[in-house]
């Protein structure tokens, strides 16, 4: 049977709480710097998660909510200028430590990385979100962890689209039946099945009401010891907090009996 050789994680939600103290402090920040009158509330950011990607969350913000725009504003070099804002913003927020890991993550990348598994940073997210993440909660060499960091422009499509992973797969050189997705949202799930990738979930505040119909495992976060995971949905499990021994678990019980 094909052994597990990679893992493939999503960053925003997964990796770390990073929307609403985030990049939704960083959008909001970002239009005030614009003289822009709008503010994004945890509510109404909930409610804008439903479309990855931060230009095109502005987008769709312009188009649905007809906020108020300044003469000659709105188009897409315009939004992409103050995106760029916000991502400095973001990146201000993460080295200032802003924004824990979630709870779990480091200690299974050390196991993982013990193991000699591969590791992928799959994200709808900018390449400098990532660094700026790692750097700032794992150190600098955290960055080498990875083989690869497939994010943000990279892809045309942006998750739910499954082409992110499909890229990172052939970055990899793997098959989808060689690794496992780690994701916290439905779009996420949407993108990495899509690529056929067998996906454990951990929701957040803003996902814990979305379905995940064929994700292998549900979790409310990855556990730890002395903070175990409660499992939402999937094949019952016996561990408590996620390993490489539960991780071995899900992917050979995947390859027997595919979603
Ligand atoms: C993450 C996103 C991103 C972030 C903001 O989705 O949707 O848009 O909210 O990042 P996923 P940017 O976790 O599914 O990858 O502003 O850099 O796009
Ligand atoms: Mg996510």
């Amino acid at each position: 049977m094909m052994p597990l050789q990679a893992l493939l994680f999503d960053v925003d939600g997964t990796l770390a709480d990073t929307e609403r103290d985030g990049h939704r402090v960083a959008f909001n920040r970002a239009f005030a710097d614009a003289g822009l009158d709008w503010e994004w509330s945890p509510r109404r950011y909930g409610e804008l998660l439903c479309v990855t990607g931060g230009k095109e969350r502005i987008a769709h913000y312009i188009a649905h909510y007809q906020p108020t725009l300044p003469p000659a504003a709105g188009d897409s070099a315009w939004i992409a200028g103050l995106h760029r804002a916000k991502t400095k913003h973001y990146t201000a927020l993460l080295a200032a430590g802003a924004i824990p890991l979630r709870s779990g993550v480091a200690r299974l990348l050390a196991e993982v990385r013990q193991a000699g598994l591969r590791l992928a940073i799959v994200t709808t997210t900018t390449p400098e979100n990532v660094t700026a993440l790692l750097h700032h909660t794992l150190g600098a060499e955290a960055l080498s962890w990875f083989e690869v960091i497939a994010a943000g422009d990279v892809v045309a499509a942006k998750k739910p689209a499954a082409d992110i992973y499909h890229y990172a797969l052939a970055q990899l050189q793997l098959p989808a039946a060689a690794a496992l997705a780690f994701e916290d949202s439905a779009n996420g799930l949407q993108a990495a099945r899509g690529a056929d990738l067998t996906t454990v979930v951990a929701v957040n505040g803003y996902t814990a009401d979305e379905a995940f119909p064929d994700a292998a495992l549900v979790l409310d976060q990855w556990g730890e010891p002395d903070h175990p995971f409660e499992q939402l949905g999937g094949d019952a499990v016996a561990a408590q907090w996620l390993d490489l021994a539960l991780l071995r678990q899900i992917h050979q019980r995947a390859l027997r009996s595919p979603a």
